[in-house]
């Protein structure tokens, strides 16, 4: 079978490339430079109609959707154990991995693209104060779901992956995340697995690339 992510750096494409990391599966990636808007060139919009990343493309299927691509990568490696394999502890991963896409993400893009949320004159600072706002009650929950806890179930899922990306990326605007103190030290433990430390050489190996060109 081949494999090939889409991936740009500082992107939620860090999640399935995490993913399959864990898993041990073969792929190649295709980098995607979002500054240069790569994602809206026809080539890739072939690949993804919707214009992002990350694309999992399988034997030739673009599969898109980050959720959908963490369940299939799950399914399709069932030894690496990246989501609980009871029925209900499965659906309570999704349902994180739901909130990840649907509720956090578009908090972090309200802080890297206000103009998209609003386009009236100097109003970029309060688009994303309010963003702001919004993640902190998002964050909170997510720190009292941590509390006491290494990962959010009995083990490593795919579901900590994605919550460690929304909260990494959202280290990366202000203000501070740092008295989530959960949250900061699931990121911390995460950033230890191979996985992870390998995600984050081939991330920075791309940015170097993509300074160059
Ligand atoms: N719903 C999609 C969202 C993917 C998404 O928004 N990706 C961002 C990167 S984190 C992207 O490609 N942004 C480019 C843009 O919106 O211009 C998913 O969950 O996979």
């Amino acid at each position: 079978m081949k494999l090939t992510l889409t991936f740009s750096p500082m992107a939620c494409s860090v999640v399935p490339y995490v993913a399959l990391t864990e898993a041990g599966a073969t792929f190649d990636t295709l980098p995607v430079n979002l500054s240069k808007h790569e994602h809206h060139e026809p080539s890739y919009l072939k690949i993804n109609p919707k214009g992002k990343v990350p694309a999992l493309i399988i034997d030739g299927y673009p599969l898109t959707e980050n959720t959908a691509i963490q369940i299939w990568i799950a399914n399709q490696f069932p030894q690496a154990n990246l989501l609980p394999k009871d029925p209900l502890e499965f659906v309570k991963a999704v349902s994180i991995m739901s909130w990840c896409a649907a509720g956090i993400h578009p908090k972090l893009t309200q802080q890297a693209r206000p103009e998209r949320y609003c386009d009236l004159p100097e109003s970029a600072a309060s688009v994303q104060a309010l963003g702001s706002h919004s993640l902190f009650e998002m964050l909170e929950i997510a720190d009292s779901m941590l509390a006491n806890r290494e990962w959010f179930f009995d083990h490593f899922t795919s579901a900590d992956t994605y919550f460690y990306w929304c909260f990494r990326r959202g280290t990366q605007f202000k203000p501070d995340l740092s008295h989530f103190t959960n949250c900061m030290a699931h990121m911390q433990r995460i950033e230890q697995r191979p996985s992870v430390q390998k995600m984050l050489a081939y991330e920075k190996s791309v940015i170097a690339q993509f300074n160059k060109t």
